[in-house]
């Protein structure tokens, strides 16, 4: 009996800020790896979930959003990422909103186009739309003067047309040995997820007072007999800020805290004691030099 074919590739999640691309690799792997919330520029970090089923395992990458004219060094890393990630993929799929075609993601197709990469395209949100067939001027427009070597519609949020979408790119996935056992699902550490889940609640819970200033590092991560213990900084640049992240008596950070401690019990599957502090720190931002203990340089 000859054994079954292996297939393996790369596959790159590429858009302009806000499309859904974070919720689209989480939906695909059925788990929360990656941060999202309705602002934009939420991921930051390139990050890698695999999937694998049916002899096939497709390694995701998760980019942060393009940015047509980024502001400071923060955005031009983002941008950097988002280049690196394209390196050696396979197939990139290409999120844009299902209701219209921005300048944005024609910047980006141009982008991905010239890299002579096939692209997927998944016109996400599809649910915002009154009929699916709202669709068919938009599929017809884009068709029409571009190349892609599939055009689905999905709605990331509830999973409808996903499964079309992992199947068109499994089937375009070359011979190739796997390259994580199967029961990965990631190639971050257990600490990276911590400060993203603790970096998403202080989005969520903060209006749009404290946009994109905050970062967050962990101070220590410790496997203890029965549980994990935690410590964790949220930086943010100035002292005002400071004290809107902590809150009224502390209210707000304890907020944070509580549900960071929750989705990280159930992300690691083990008790989470979670301590976390608010710091000021000028200007990292704007600093190339102020990331690299951040983690954030090349
Ligand atoms: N209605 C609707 N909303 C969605 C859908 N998919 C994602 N969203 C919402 O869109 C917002 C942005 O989602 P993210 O997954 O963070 O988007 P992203 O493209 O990763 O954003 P950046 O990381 O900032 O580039 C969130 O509020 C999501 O809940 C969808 O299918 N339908
Ligand atoms: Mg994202």
């Amino acid at each position: 009996m000859t054994s079954p074919v292996e297939r393996c590739g790369l596959v790159a999640i590429v858009g302009r800020a806000n499309v859904g691309k974070s919720t689209l690799l989480n939906c695909i792997l059925g788990q929360k790896l990656s941060i999202t919330s309705r602002k934009p520029q939420t991921t930051r970090y390139q990050i890698l979930g695999v999937k694998t089923a049916d002899h096939t395992q497709l390694v995701f990458v998760d980019t942060p959003g393009w940015q047509r004219h980024p502001k400071n060094e923060l955005n031009r890393q983002m941008n950097r990422q988002v280049r690196h990630a394209l390196g050696d993929v396979d197939r990139a799929v290409l999120v844009a909103d299902a209701r219209y075609w921005h300048a944005d993601d024609q910047t980006v197709y141009q982008m991905l186009s010239d890299a002579g990469l096939p692209i997927v395209l998944a016109l996400n949100k599809h649910d915002l739309l009154k009929s699916k067939a709202d669709l068919l001027p938009l599929i017809a427009q884009l068709s029409a003067d571009k190349e892609f070597a599939a055009i689905i519609p999905i709605c990331a949020r509830t999973g409808s047309g996903v499964d079309d979408l992992v199947n068109e790119l499994s089937r375009a996935m070359p011979e190739r040995a796997h390259l994580y056992p199967h029961d990965q699902i990631t190639d971050r550490p257990e600490r990276f997820f911590a400060s993203e889940i603790i970096r998403e609640k202080t989005l969520r819970f903060l209006g749009d007072e404290l946009p994109y200033r905050t970062t967050v590092l962990i101070d220590d991560f410790k496997d203890e007999d029965n549980l994990t213990s935690i410590l964790a900084t949220i930086w943010v640049e100035r002292d005002s800020q400071k004290s809107i992240v902590i809150g009224k008596d502390g209210e707000l950070l304890k907020r944070i805290s509580t549900e960071a401690r929750q989705d990280l019990e159930q992300l690691l599957q083990r008790r989470v004691f979670l301590r976390v502090w608010v710091k000021t720190r000028r200007g990292w931002t704007d600093s190339a030099e102020a990331m690299q203990p951040l983690g954030l340089g090349d």
